[in-house]
């Protein structure tokens, strides 16, 4: 039997950590020959809620689950963590300025960077999830100056696989069958859907597609403001789709990406298609023996790199509105 690996997740109590607990207990995350322990933060006032879940996750039996610990002391849930998801994050309320999100959630990622800095495993993986996601990232990267940056990420790996599932749906093919997808920038309405690179069976999506115009007034729209098209149907925002998708992302970088493809990572920019250094963006990445590298050297259309450019610099404003948290 394999050493169990110590997972954090916090904002346990919610509903994206309620809906990827269990998946994370059954295997799905890690792989189904690798115990795990779940470290679990919430706030005090959730501790209630959390207790119950730790009694359904037990409940479940789960062969893997080798110990649930619960806490509202984010000392104890980063002792010796070898991956933390960042959930937990402070919602938008009524009237609240986009300025005030950030400085509300850059007091909570501030103080998790340190955290993680101190008490943490060394090679821990960190994904944030917590909006805003990229640039809570880079919050609590900037807060760890003795981990490694590359093992900070943010999550777009929901928005790629709702542009995936688009695509599915536009052609009437398996979701399978569908390769190369990427989504660059933050996730926000600014990120940049692009299909120009996607693949069906070897063919480009674009040749196949018969509508270009579809593309651009539907296709990056409709993905681009998903998120806000569940809420409205809903009542909630997206949970079990979001907590998919943060299983996805660590399981690829833990154990590869899929050959001939790549998933989208937010991850700290190091100049690649001329995105400067000093934010977390989305690009596309391969993945192999828990390390990504960024696919590069891919053609970029003039329409994109507009889209590029104006994501980068909706994150260089949220970034100039937080760097007094940077230590
Ligand atoms: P919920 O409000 O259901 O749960 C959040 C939980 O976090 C609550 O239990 C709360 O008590 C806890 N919490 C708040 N501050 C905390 C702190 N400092 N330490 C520990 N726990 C804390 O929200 P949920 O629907 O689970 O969403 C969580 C976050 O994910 C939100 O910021 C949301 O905007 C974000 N999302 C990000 C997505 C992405 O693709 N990156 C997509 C889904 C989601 O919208």
């Amino acid at each position: 039997m394999k050493a169990p690996i110590r997972v954090t997740i916090t904002g346990a109590a919610g509903q994206i950590g309620y809906a990827a607990l269990f998946r994370i207990a059954n295997g799905d995350m890690l792989g189904r020959e690798q115990p795990v322990i779940l470290q679990l933060l919430d706030l005090p006032q959730a501790q209630g809620a959390l207790r119950g879940v730790m009694m359904e996750l037990e409940d479940c039996a789960f062969p893997l689950l080798q110990q649930v610990i619960i806490t509202d002391d984010p000392k104890v849930a980063f002792k010796d963590t070898e991956i933390a998801l960042l959930i937990g994050a402070r919602p938008r309320s009524k009237g609240m300025e986009r300025k005030d999100l950030l400085e509300a959630n850059g007091a909570i990622f501030s103080a998790q960077g340190k955290l993680l800095n101190e008490y943490a495993a060394r090679h821990v993986k960190v994904l944030v999830v917590g909006n805003p996601a990229n640039t809570n990232a880079l919050i609590a990267m900037k807060n760890a100056p003795d981990l490694d940056p590359r093992n900070f990420s943010a999550m777009m790996r929901l928005d790629h696989n709702r542009a995936i599932a688009q695509i599915a749906q536009k052609l009437f093919q398996p979701i399978r069958d569908i390769k190369k997808m990427i989504i660059w920038g933050n996730h926000s309405g600014t990120q940049y859907p692009d299909l120009d690179h996607a693949e069906i069976r070897g063919r480009l999506v674009r040749d196949i597609l018969p509508d270009q115009d579809w593309v651009e007034n539907t296709f990056i729209p409709s993905v681009q403001k998903r998120g806000a098209a569940v809420i409205e149907a809903r009542g909630l925002s997206s949970a079990a789709s979001a907590a998919n998708a943060a299983v996805g992302h660590i399981h690829d970088w833990m154990l590869s990406s899929h050959h001939n493809d790549w998933v989208t990572m937010s991850v700290p920019s190091d100049g690649s298609y001329d995105i400067p250094e000093g934010v977390l963006y989305g690009f596309p990445v391969t993945c192999k023996n828990g390390h990504f590298k960024i696919v590069q050297d891919l053609p970029i259309s003039e329409l994109g790199r507009k889209h590029m450019l104006d994501s980068h610099r909706e994150l260089m404003e949220e970034r100039e509105l937080v760097k007094h948290l940077f230590a």
